[in-house]
């Protein structure tokens, strides 16, 4: 007999409810968590300025009427502290911390066909067994640090931001190098200029951000909000970004120049990127209609940056808005204005290497006490392949995907019975509010498994050909988009040699979800079960 019936891989967002959806199911359950404390992304992410980029309001459980009532959120958009004092208190709340095992990072999990099990390995060289594995290892966890010549002989610290020391890191009075200018390289520029001598931020791709005009949370407000909560949460789920959102439900292309204009700026005054790149129904799929919110986004540059040629630097011209992550930020750009802040273009110049006291470009060199690498993640398949997982056959999860993930709904992949993903590459994951995925999936597996046990099955595994045509529907609702046209991290191009292969699932939750209930109804259509 297995040592638990289920074998949860993290404890952040989703591995913290999986442990709970399912020992409130009757299962026995053990989570496994690298860290010393819970919280995934959350608990590793603690650069200064870490901020959620969905609003506190939404960005939170549902599964708990009660537990949304009690816990009181500070601000519009919580703060990285904040985020992981709400997941300590929910581990809290709902006894969960016996079935976590921190410090424990997960190294491999092979299928045992004879055995009908799971057989996990962990870093401490234990074994354990389990029914079904279920991978919460989160979209953004495996962070990516680029090879450049000499890192290793530089003589002052030098971080990733998602490996930032706990005891925080004093930059006051220094001369700092910050490379990337995505959403994290956004967040902690305003935070590092603020203290530093000298920040050089090196920036390979201009990105758009819009402001979170970030406030503290009104207490009347929040009384007359939560009055309304579950209905709030109904709509979320059914909604096309796991947050309901009011657009104007027409095509920009329809409408007036100065209408749009006047439309678009009472929504950037109000802040929010998922308000803003919904103002329009075809901004995401029409080029002609992007290139309107993108020259309005590029205007706000020029209006908060001093210097017309630095301004142009920081303009955005290399990809659709929103086809990348639209960054957010109140201040971002008009850092820029600040003496001690130097933008180094690394497009024209190229980083060439590190020495011991600094950064050289193929054009200059920058004496540095310190590196920050902003530099990303080997998103949504990373945190998985990297884990030595082997399903029928001893045939590895890398392997299977070494032309890009393939999988059935984003939850299963054909190969690997009994092993569920949440949020996989396939699902709406990244491109929704995680949250709202995340309770999504755990549920459906939840579900899934008690199904097996009351019709007498004690296995599930996804067919392939359900797999190809899942794929399938992902890559043509992709190409219905501008997602494709960026070199994003949804499509992999951030790491070097990683396949092209748009990953998340673009065709919105709601819809997602009908899906996933479809499939169930239907007594689990396109997976096997079996004894
Ligand atoms: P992102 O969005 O992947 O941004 C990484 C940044 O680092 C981006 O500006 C990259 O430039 C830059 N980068 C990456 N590799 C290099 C190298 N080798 N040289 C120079 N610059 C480089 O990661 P984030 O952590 O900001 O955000 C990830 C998600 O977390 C975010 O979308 C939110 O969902 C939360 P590039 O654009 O590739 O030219």
């Amino acid at each position: 007999m297995a040592d638990v019936d289920v074998a949860v891989v993290g404890a952040g967002f989703a591995g913290i409810y999986a442990v709970h959806a399912f020992r409130s199911a009757g299962l026995t359950v053990r989570a496994f968590e690298a860290g010393s404390g819970i919280g995934g992304t959350w608990f590793w992410n603690c650069y200064p300025g870490a901020r959620c980029d969905v609003e506190s309001k939404d960005y939170s459980y549902s599964f708990s009427p009660e537990l949304e009532q009690e816990w009181s959120w500070s601000e519009r958009y919580p703060a990285q502290p904040e985020v992981l004092r709400y997941l300590n208190h929910v581990a809290d709340r709902f006894g969960l911390w016996p079935f976590i095992q921190l410090n424990t990072r997960v190294t491999g999990a092979t299928w045992d066909s004879a055995r009908s099990e799971w057989v996990v390995t962990t870093d401490d060289g234990a074994q354990r067994t389990a029914r079904f594995c279920v991978l919460a290892v989160g979209c953004l966890s495996a962070y990516q640090v680029p090879s450049l010549p000499g890192l290793e002989s530089f003589a002052g610290p030098w971080y990733h931001t998602s490996r930032w020391p706990r005891a925080g890191m004093d930059l006051t009075g220094q001369r700092v190098g910050l490379i990337g200018t995505g959403s994290t390289g956004i967040q902690v520029a305003p935070e590092i200029a603020g203290v530093a001598s000298q920040l050089y931020v090196f920036q390979r791709t201009a990105n758009f951000s819009v402001p979170n005009r970030n406030r503290a949370i009104d207490p009347e407000w929040e009384r007359a909000f939560k009055a309304n909560y579950r209905s709030y949460r109904k709509q979320a789920q059914e909604s096309f970004l796991g947050v309901p959102l009011t657009g104007t439900g027409r095509p920009a292309l329809a409408e007036p120049a100065e209408q749009i204009q006047r439309n678009l700026m009472e929504r950037w005054q109000a802040g929010g990127g998922m308000p803003f790149l919904g103002a329009y129904t075809d901004v995401l799929v029409d080029r002609a209609a992007n290139d309107i919110v993108a020259e309005f986004m590029r205007d706000r540059i020029r209006e908060a940056v001093d210097d017309p040629q630095l301004a142009e630097l920081l303009s955005p011209r290399a990809f659709p808005v929103g086809a990348k992550r639209l960054c957010q930020s109140d201040d971002y750009f008009a850092m820029f204005n600040q003496p001690n802040v130097t933008l180094v273009d690394i497009r024209t110049a190229p980083i060439d290497s590190v020495y011991p006291g600094g950064l050289r470009t193929s054009a200059a060199s920058y004496e540095l006490d310190a590196l920050v690498f902003a530099t990303g993640f080997d998103a949504l398949t990373g945190s998985l392949t990297r884990i030595d997982v082997r399903g029928t056959g001893g045939v590895a999860l890398a392997e299977k995907w070494a032309a890009g993930p393939r999988t059935y709904l984003g939850v299963a992949t054909a190969g690997f019975p009994n092993m569920f993903m949440v949020t996989g590459p396939g699902s709406p994951s990244v491109l929704s509010n995680m949250v709202v995925s995340i309770e999504q999936h755990v549920e459906w597996i939840r579900d899934c498994v008690g199904y097996l046990g009351s019709y007498g099955f004690s296995i599930v595994e996804a067919k392939p050909s359900a797999e190809d045509a899942w794929m399938a529907h992902v890559t043509e609702v992709a190409h219905s988009t501008v997602f494709p046209l960026a070199d994003s991290w949804y499509i992999g191009a951030n790491i070097p040699g990683k396949p092209r292969v748009f990953m998340p699932y673009l065709g919105g939750v709601g819809p997602y979800r009908s899906r996933c209930d479809e499939v169930a109804a239907a007594g689990y259509e396109g997976f096997v079960l079996s004894v």
